[in-house]
């Protein structure tokens, strides 16, 4: 069980609607933020890390035991701080958590619906149930190397002096803070406005029987990749009405309709939706001759991509327009541990996981848990940049999330585990190989496996 996995029955036993758990290092100086339940992004930005002393969190730390309130909205004691009114909740408690020989572990943060005081024994009866948090934080070795690895992803600005070539190295993932922010597209996209402009165009888009995009979840390859259709505008409206898991089962995206595309020096664009690329400006951070593709995203809120890779080989910046989305990104490193659909297999999405990052199937769970992670909250215009072959998987946080990446090519490819990998199946895919007879499938079969290679190899 993860620690998300573990606030979440959490606070579903003790019926509260929002909550977060702050891990101690032992010698650490900080609580650093491991997992959260319905915390707006400032406040998780806020609360990345805290001293001790400061906030509910801080004070239990501190106290060395647990700091409630009976309303984090009009709290006076000076315990809460301004920013957690953010948290859409009232009651509160922060618990610590000790280990075996009493030393903190973490805090876990809880908070309800309504006003409510705690008496001593129903705090007691909280510190006691949050005990179990630290065999699962410490219960290992291997466990406490596993929970040290996840990065918070560098928020940096658009004048960044070196930053076209950092982009270029592609060694990490960066989020541009606000540099989406001066599109016209950041000031003007709404469904009335994107409808007074393509609102007639007729789309395609991935019709979900869940929230995830691919549905890996459904046995069939027609239901994994079902699409509808219907004009844009009308698409658009359907995002932000209606019972929210309905939402979340659209999304458009550039495998159904490019907005431009870049091929042997020849730029084509879309010629209907390609419209939109007039509120939006390719970055200057690459020569325009390496630009690749343009695509635009629509979503309303739930949507799961599918933890993946671009096969295309290219850096990506992907801009945030409206609405706001999780990321978890794993290097190309790590390829053995995400578990790709493999070639000579049924699914033909070779660039995808089979993992499902929501529930992770118990043969892929410690993988998914031990491999590498950034994390980024991309909000309304960030631009967030994921360097070529990293694996992605994108939670849709926003009413309506809206997006457009640019693709381009690296000046110097990078050779790495995924690259490979995918060079060896695009290689398969150009070789005139007949008809794939059943052992020229396993012999592909095997190839790809062995490219993938075995997890921490
Ligand atoms: O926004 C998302 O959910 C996915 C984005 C993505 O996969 C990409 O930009 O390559
Ligand atoms: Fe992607």
């Amino acid at each position: 069980m993860t620690a998300q996995t573990w606030l979440q029955n959490f606070l579903q036993n003790q019926g509260g609607i929002a909550g977060s758990i702050h891990r101690k290092e032992e010698e650490a100086e900080l609580l650093e933020l491991v997992a959260s339940v319905n915390l707006p992004p400032p406040v998780v930005e806020k609360t990345r890390h805290i001293p001790k002393g400061k906030g509910m969190a801080g004070l239990a730390w501190e106290r060395n035991r647990a700091v409630s309130t009976c309303n984090l909205q009009t709290d006076s004691s000076g315990d809460v701080q301004p920013g957690a009114k953010a948290v859409n909740a009232q009651a509160a408690v922060a618990i610590p958590v000790h280990d075996a020989g009493g030393r903190l572990r973490a805090v876990v943060g809880i908070a309800f619906a309504g006003d409510r005081d705690f008496s001593e024994d129903e705090l007691r009866a909280l510190e006691q149930l949050a005990a179990s948090l630290p065999m699962l934080l410490h219960s290992s070795g291997r466990r406490v190397a596993r929970t040290k690895l996840a990065t918070a992803v560098a928020r940096i600005p658009l004048s960044a002096s070196d930053l076209a070539e950092r982009l270029e190295a592609g060694v990490e993932p960066l989020l541009i803070a606000g540099g989406a922010r001066h599109y016209r597209a950041f000031a003007c996209w709404s469904i009335e406005y994107l409808s007074d402009i393509c609102g007639q165009v007729e789309i395609q888009f991935k019709s979900s029987s869940s929230n995830a995009h691919p549905d890996f979840r459904q046995p069939t390859l027609a239901q994994m990749f079902a699409r509808g259709s219907a004009p844009f505008g009308e698409f658009l409206r359907g995002l932000v009405s209606g019972p929210a898991h309905e939402r979340a089962r659209r999304l458009f995206t550039g495998d159904e309709q490019f907005l431009l595309r870049r091929r042997r020096g020849t730029e084509t664009i879309h010629p209907e939706l390609g419209r939109l690329l007039d509120d939006v400006e390719v970055p200057a951070l690459f020569a325009r001759e390496r630009l690749h593709t343009v695509w635009s995203w629509f979503s309303g809120l739930g949507v799961r991509t599918w933890l993946h890779y671009d096969n295309n080989g290219c850096h990506n910046l992907n801009a945030q327009i409206t609405g706001h989305k999780r990321c978890a990104l794993y290097p190309p490193s790590e390829l053995a541990r995400m578990h790709p659909f493999v070639l000579g297999g049924d699914n033909p999405a070779h660039n995808c996981s089979a993992i499902d990052v929501e529930a992770p199937q118990p043969a892929f769970a410690d993988d998914l848990a031990d491999a590498r992670v950034w994390h980024a909250e991309v909000l309304a215009g960030d631009l967030l940049f994921i360097p070529a072959w990293w694996f992605h998987t994108f939670e849709h946080l926003g009413e309506l999330n809206s997006n457009v990446n640019f693709w381009w090519r690296p000046e110097r490819p990078q050779w790495n585990a995924t690259a490979a990998r995918q060079a060896l199946l695009d290689a398969a895919s150009s070789a005139e190989l007949g008809e794939r007879t059943p052992a020229l499938q396993a012999a592909l079969r095997a190839l790809d496996v062995a490219a993938i290679g075995q997890p921490g190899a």
